[in-house]
């Protein structure tokens, strides 16, 4: 029987690895995203254990992950941990397997919960590390555990872990190599390539901020940066800042699509209710989080994709 850790190369999806890993020694662990875990899972044979961290159910293939899951809980063990908005009409009970699922906390403090009882104190930071990367460390139970630790250096270390993956997104190897060092109990600091990193990309980012206005566009309530060569959602959050706008958008040119990231301030907005609304209907796809989402339209469709999405934040605004 194996056991099987597929999880998100985001600093959240890092962290809650890195705690299923310290809790599962033996387990491989492997990188995936909503639209890849279906054929991921299968490698997956029968009587195997999956544990699945912060990926989110992608609304194409629905009902297939349902059926793997079953089968999959069925013949062995399924844990499926995660903080995105479940797909509208799904509901936890209709999910096959033992699922841990709250949008309120980071994958990681969600892993942390399931797999507390056997861990050391120390382990408690890879569950911050975790939540600050995902902002979401204001919740009781992270506020609790931030108790035992100084906030300054916690920072600090977050920093460095999520600066360090930052630009990497197809090294698993590397990433692979940090949930090892994180679940063996040593801070990111301690792994030398993840700090040179976290330098060189925070050296770039102070590049990038000075140069993002001259690729800004803005559409009324809308700023957007396309094809900035520097991280889509960070590219988001400088480019709204920058407009005073509501949301920021950066996007990037590939096989005939736009992949883009957006961002938000606004409380008072849901990103991921309005791009699940209406990228479908655009030959798309989108969602996430209510403040950070993500969404991919044919090219052709951007401008009419822009033009929808600031009509919906005008509608959502005016409440
Ligand atoms: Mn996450």
């Amino acid at each position: 029987m194996a056991v099987w850790v597929f999880t998100h190369s985001d600093g959240d999806g890092v962290c809650a690895g890195a705690l299923a890993l310290a809790a599962n020694p033996d387990a491989r662990v492997f990188f995936t995203h909503p639209y890849g875990l279906l054929g991921d899972l299968e490698a997956v044979r029968a009587g195997d254990k999956v544990i699945i961290c912060d990926i989110a159910f992608s609304e194409d293939s629905l009902l297939a992950i349902l059926e793997r899951f079953s089968a999959i809980s069925r013949d062995g063990e399924l844990i499926y941990i995660d903080h995105h908005p479940l797909p509208e009409g799904l509901a936890v009970k209709d999910i096959p397997g033992r699922i841990v699922h709250d949008t309120g906390s980071s994958a990681s403090e969600l892993t942390y919960i399931v797999f507390r009882e056997g861990f050391s104190d120390r382990m408690s930071r890879i569950a911050i590390y975790g939540a600050i990367a995902d902002y979401l460390d204001d919740t009781p139970v992270i506020s609790q555990l931030l108790c035992n630790w100084d906030k300054r250096t916690i920072y600090l270390e977050t920093g460095i872990l999520v600066q360090g993956l930052e630009g990497r997104k197809r090294e698993h190897d590397f990433k692979r190599e940090v949930i090892v060092h994180l679940a063996s109990g040593q801070p990111p600091s301690m792994h030398k390539r993840l700090l040179e990193s976290a330098l060189e990309n925070t050296r770039r980012e102070e590049e990038a901020i000075q140069m993002i206005g001259g690729y800004l566009h803005v559409y009324d309530g809308i700023a957007y940066v396309l094809d900035f060569p520097f991280s889509l959602g960070k590219t988001a959050i400088y480019a709204r800042a920058l407009a005073g706008a509501i949301v920021g958008l950066a996007g990037e040119r590939r096989k005939g699509f736009i992949d883009m990231s957006l961002r938000t301030c606004r409380r008072d907005i849901d990103l991921n209710r309005i791009l699940r609304q209406i990228t479908p209907k655009l030959g798309g796809s989108g969602g996430g989080h209510p403040t950070a989402a993500g969404a991919r339209v044919p090219e052709e469709n951007f401008k009419p994709f822009i033009e929808e999405l600031n009509k919906a934040i005008k509608r959502e605004g005016m409440h």
